[in-house]
């Protein structure tokens, strides 16, 4: 099977960094597309130089809108499958043939590359964060995926086709996952070195940790009600659907997540009342909950603690002003969210 596959990368004010990453992708594949997100340095000139092809986006609209662009211009070329890699090396090229090694394996499957194995090469404060985004990820695709942040990945375009992203900047990789999962999708994990050495990074901790888990927040209790009211029914993401609809307008998609904000509690608390009472009517309702190791309860509880987790970071971080070391929030994340699916193994490639 010849394989039509590019990688593309994202890239903002990256001008130390993407001469290298070029030079080691096309080491491996014959096209390299940047998507230059009007950096005020000079990324999209040494890209070029690099020999990558260049596209100039004029105004800085982040990772995710560039993404979408990438896909587009792969499509467009006649690619079938893209890697996405970041332009600030924190992804080795190198790695690039164990992608494809998965891909040949699992050629219908998006490969993530996962760093969550070295828990102690990442900086505290990100890997609480990313673990409790992975909860609610892997609960909306169906699937445990050990690393749902990491940009290094393997999309096969046919899939993408099959969605509509709406979400932008840092939001965009998670959509994809949720919705990938949601169409029956696998997702499998490919293992890369974790490197978190040149740490200067555009990501806001609370902002886009923030905008992460409202998107989960307001997008969940849709899938879940469409599982409640079904029989058996795991995947339920179809184009379009209520959550795209309201996503494509800018506007009305405020006004939701706020909205949702507000009335998340008593709509956890809803479904669950339904998860538990409503099997008496409908039969294998809430499918994709009830295969897990544990029930809706413990899933209404992980909502409820999410200010916790800000409670017990502040506790942590006294203690540590005053000389105390705890290890708080890394103990409360691991009792509240706690690994859903079954064995962890089954999902690596
Ligand atoms: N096009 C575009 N890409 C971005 C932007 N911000 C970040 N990126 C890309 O996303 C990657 C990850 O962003 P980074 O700030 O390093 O986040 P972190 O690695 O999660 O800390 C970067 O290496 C860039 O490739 C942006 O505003 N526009
Ligand atoms: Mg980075």
């Amino acid at each position: 099977m010849s394989l039509k596959l590019c990688v593309v990368i994202p890239a903002y004010n990256a001008s130390e960094t993407i001469r290298q990453v070029i030079k080691g992708a096309l080491k491996h594949v014959s096209l390299v597309i940047v998507a230059d997100d009007a950096s005020t340095d000079n990324t999209a000139g040494l890209a070029a130089a690099a020999g990558a092809e260049v596209l100039s986006i004029k105004k800085n609209q982040g990772k995710g809108h560039a993404l979408k662009l990438l896909f587009k211009k792969a499509m467009d070329k006649g690619y079938d499958t893209v890697i996405s890699m970041d332009a600030d090396s924190q992804h080795d090229p190198a790695e690039i043939p164990r992608f494809i090694e998965a891909h040949n394996a699992y050629p219908d499957a998006i490969i993530v590359g996962s760093r969550m194995y070295e828990k102690d090469k990442i900086p505290s404060v990100r890997y609480n964060a990313m673990h409790v985004v992975r909860f609610y990820i892997s609960l909306a695709a169906n699937q445990f995926i050990e690393d749902t942040q990491c940009g290094f990945r393997l999309y096969p375009l046919a899939l993408i086709k099959q969605m509509v992203l709406t979400t932008d900047r840092y939001v965009t990789e998670t959509e994809i996952l949720m919705k990938a999962g949601d169409l029956e999708a696998l997702i499998r994990t490919v293992r890369i070195s974790t490197i978190y050495s040149n740490i200067s990074s555009h990501f806001r901790s609370v902002l886009d940790v923030a905008a992460i888990t409202i998107y989960l927040v307001d997008s969940l209790p849709i899938k879940w009600f469409i599982e409640g009211v079904s029989s058996g029914r795991i995947y339920t993401y179809s184009p379009n659907n209520i959550r795209d609809l309201i996503g494509k307008h800018k506007i009305l998609d405020r006004h939701y997540q706020v909205f949702s904000l507000f009335v998340i509690y008593p709509v956890m608390l809803l479904i669950l009342l339904a998860y538990t009472f409503s099997p008496l009517f409908i039969k294998n309702n809430f499918a994709s909950v009830r295969k897990l190791n544990y029930g809706f309860f413990t899933i209404t509880l992980s909502a409820f603690m999410l200010p916790g987790i800000l409670i017990v970071g502040i506790i942590e971080k006294s203690c540590s002003m005053v000389g105390v070391k705890v290890n708080l929030t890394t103990r409360f994340i691991k009792k509240f969210y706690p690994h859903l699916w079954g064995s962890e193994k089954e999902y690596l490639t």
